[in-house]
């Protein structure tokens, strides 16, 4: 039998045809969106899981194509581009699933934009730029370092990126000297035609001056400019997210992205494993957590949201996160792993029983449709999960901070649960802020007993009782304005604007391109074009820990979509990260990213190639 499936936008429809060369009584048809969808003709919805749905057609006869108009159910969702259009699609019919042919257009188009300007003389083909950098006029040619102790991190990051060796016998000499003014990460490297040496902070910061050397020789093919680079991070928290809840990314990807992340001196990977659609960390405080949700679709708990198709998922062992953890030392890299409660849990409360209050007549709807995607704070079986899952978890990392999430809790969470009801009089709270903030600030304190620092979104800071709480490491994410108002009350922040740092956003308004558009789109030049620290807020420097870019996985259905939506843009938020405020501005940013291109393609990594 041959089943064919073709979908296109039409302003603010979607228009699917399907055929078969065989006649199909009363098939379902089964996809997802981006957002909840509604049949505007051609069928009849009979289930549907925030953008997931399943759509009951008349029987399919051969030598017609069936079409099947859809739109979103919310107006400001209009499908942007081809992104937006089914992924995973199948058809059911009885008991047995159909897949319909997959799509062949999935991710970026490869097309080259214009090529990109030449880097300004007052450069060096670096990302980030170094603080400070006095040129002396002379290059000089190198190849490999003899072995230096504590380089072994990057030797072996060049091995692995497929560039030739780092170190070896009869390479040049690095003479290393001290100095701890220069701080924990900065580094003073003078290249010079009769030696290099260098003088650190600490083993960060020689490490750092191990990848500046190994950069500067890839971009400037084997030719090193001679001078004076003085280096040190403007933020200690320079992070890169990846969403592993929605799309599961093997290990190998997550070991690439942070050899990437190395390369660009970023220090943070915010693992984020936990979502509506699974929990994928196998733990053993409740097994039936990641057991049950790790794949979805037909048959599965979580149905094919966000383009699972029949089944797809995936999880992380233990074993798999001491990997991540011992690779990302080798690269100063910490990994910061989120639970993500109470909202985004619909997964959670699938898997396990008794996290809602069995009286809550509430009809909360998630922005991305779902109708139970809150655990309740106010029965015990949400404490009985959440106190020993948390510890668990955080004991896994080294860092000593757990990110619980908190972002996005539906409007009016728990307004129908009398248990809820209950809390509120008990405690003095009277909405829904107050309700999520009060039940963070007691995970803070079980987990502040036990050593641990939390981090949350920024909404965790509402609530009448101060929310999550000072010490609460927050990430401001709809914006800078929640981030620094948090900052003024008293926590620390990282930055991470999705105007500017969401990766899974769209480079361009092209339909013809691919990603998110609910804050705009995020061009490369977009990237820089903000500060950490915005002007009139200079007295929360000492608050702001840094910034981070975010890839959220809704539209991604294989790893490798996501290295064109990272790369270069991930070369912005290096720059945000590091550099003194407006240094590199988005033209200075352009001519790096060509500086860059052949190193990304010589490791194998996809880059967004049109302007
Ligand atoms: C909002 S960012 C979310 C995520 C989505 C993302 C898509 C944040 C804390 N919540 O659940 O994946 O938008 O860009």
């Amino acid at each position: 039998m041959t089943l064919t499936f073709a979908s296109r936008i039409d302003g603010i429809q979607i228009r699917c045809l399907i055929g078969s060369d065989r006649p199909i009584a009363a098939p379902t048809l089964c996809f997802s969106l981006m957002a909840a969808p509604k049949v505007v003709s051609g069928g009849t919805m009979v289930r549907r899981v925030a953008g997931y749905a399943e759509i009951a057609l008349p029987d399919l006869v051969p030598g017609t194509e069936h079409e099947v108009v859809l739109e979103h159910a919310h107006k400001e969702f209009g499908p942007r581009n081809r992104a937006w259009l089914p992924l995973g699609a199948y058809l059911r019919v009885g008991k047995e699933c159909l897949p319909l042919p997959p799509r062949t257009d999935l991710g970026l188009r490869e097309v080259d934009g214009p090529p990109a300007p030449a880097l300004p003389a007052d450069r060096v083909p670096l990302v980030p730029q170094p603080t400070e950098w006095r040129p002396s006029g002379a290059t000089v040619a190198f190849a490999t370092l003899a072995h230096v102790p504590g380089l072994d991190g990057v030797a072996d990051l060049a091995v692995r990126l497929g560039l030739a060796p780092l170190m070896q016998a009869g390479g040049a000499a690095l003479v290393v000297g001290e100095d701890p003014a220069l701080g924990a990460e900065g580094y003073r490297l003078t290249i010079a035609p009769a030696g290099l040496s260098v003088t650190v902070g600490g083993p960060a910061g020689l490490h750092y001056a191990g990848i500046t050397l190994l950069t500067l020789r890839e971009t400037c093919g084997g030719k090193l400019p001679c001078g004076t680079i003085t280096d040190t991070p403007r933020f200690g928290y320079r992070g890169q997210h990846l969403d592993c809840a929605r799309h599961f990314f093997g290990v190998d990807f997550i070991l690439r992205l942070l050899d990437l992340m190395a390369l660009l001196k970023l220090n943070r990977f915010h693992w984020h494993f936990a979502d509506d659609e699974a929990f994928r960390l196998e733990v053993e405080t409740q097994p039936l957590l990641w057991q049950r949700t790790v794949f979805r679709g037909e048959g599965e708990l979580v149905p094919g949201v966000f383009g699972g198709g029949i089944r797809a998922g995936g999880s992380y062992s233990k074993a798999d996160v001491a990997r991540v953890v011992a690779r990302a030392k080798t690269l100063q890299i910490e990994v910061l792993p989120e639970i993500e409660v109470p909202a985004h849990s619909h997964a959670m409360v699938k898997a396990v029983p008794g996290l809602r209050d069995p009286g809550d007549n509430g009809e909360e709807v998630s922005v991305q449709g779902y109708l139970d995607n809150i655990v309740n704070p106010a029965v015990p079986g949400t404490w009985d999960l959440l106190v020993p899952l948390a510890k668990e978890v955080a004991g896994l990392f080294p860092l000593g901070i757990l990110h619980l999430g908190a972002d996005e809790a539906p409007h009016g969470a728990w307004d129908g649960s009398p248990a809820v009801a209950a809390l509120k009089a008990r405690e003095g709270l009277s909405t829904s802020d107050d309700v999520q903030g009060w039940m963070l600030a007691k995970l803070a304190a079980e987990l502040g007993s036990e050593g641990v620092r939390v981090a949350a979104w920024e909404e965790a800071a509402k609530g009448c009782q101060g929310g999550i709480g000072n010490a609460a490491l927050l990430f401001s994410w709809t914006g800078q304005g929640p981030g620094i108002e948090a900052a003024r009350r008293g926590h620390d922040v990282v930055m991470c604007p999705a105007q500017h740092a969401y990766f899974d956003l769209a480079h361009s308004p092209d339909p013809d391109d691919w990603g998110a558009a609910w804050a705009g789109f995020v061009p490369l030049e977009k990237t820089v074009a903000w500060d950490p620290v915005p002007k009139g807020a200079e007295n929360i420097t000492p608050r702001i820990a840094g910034v981070e870019a975010c890839f959220w996985g809704e539209f991604t259905v294989e790893d490798s979509q996501a290295e064109g939506m990272i790369a270069p843009r991930i070369l912005g938020i290096a720059t945000k990260g590091w550099e003194p405020a407006g240094r590199t501005d988005g033209s200075a940013l352009r001519a790096l990213a060509g500086a860059y291109a052949p190193l990304f393609d010589s490791i194998g990594w996809k880059r967004y190639r049109s302007a």
